[in-house]
């Protein structure tokens, strides 16, 4: 059964873009409840840590340069379907190809600068959580 939690992160360019708090909004809209979130700047290390299976990738460097840029707010959040569900109101990787109303086509700058990360598995999810979360910061029920 698909699990109900997921994890995202509000991405640096909706914080510059001053375009968090309507992602949120709209996340909110969307069904979904917050069970954590904090508001964080990456180091280098972090970045690299967490896109690590991109390492080998040529945009690379610079996708570890734009989660560094400034604050980021990961968020866990919960409804039925989550990972599904969030990747479908997430929109695709580049806005230019986003569905209307999604929040990549609707608040996205570019396919690198794109407001928003969604966990793409129920085991990814648990993974990414972890990362950014103590057990005890995610709110049990
Ligand atoms: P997504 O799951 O939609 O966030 O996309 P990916 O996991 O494929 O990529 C992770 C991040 O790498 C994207 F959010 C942006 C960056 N990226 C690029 O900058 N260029 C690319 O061609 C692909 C990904």
């Amino acid at each position: 059964m698909a699990g109900r939690r997921t994890l995202t992160i509000v991405k640096p360019d909706a914080f510059a873009n001053g375009k968090a708090g309507l992602i949120i909004a709209l996340l909110e809209s969307s069904g979904f409840t917050i069970k954590a979130a904090r508001v964080m700047h990456l180091s280098t290390a972090q970045a690299g840590e967490f896109y690590g299976v991109h390492r080998e990738r040529g945009f690379f460097g610079e996708l570890v340069e734009f989660m560094t840029s400034g604050p980021c707010m990961p968020l866990v959040l919960e409804r039925d379907d989550a990972v599904a569900t969030l990747r479908t109101v997430i929109g695709a990787t580049d806005p230019s190809e986003a569905a209307e109303g999604t929040v990549r086509k609707l608040y996205a700058e570019s396919k690198g600068r794109n407001a928003i990360h969604a966990s793409d598995s129920d085991d990814n999810a648990a993974l990414e959580a972890a990362f950014f979360f103590a057990g005890t910061d995610v709110l049990a029920r």
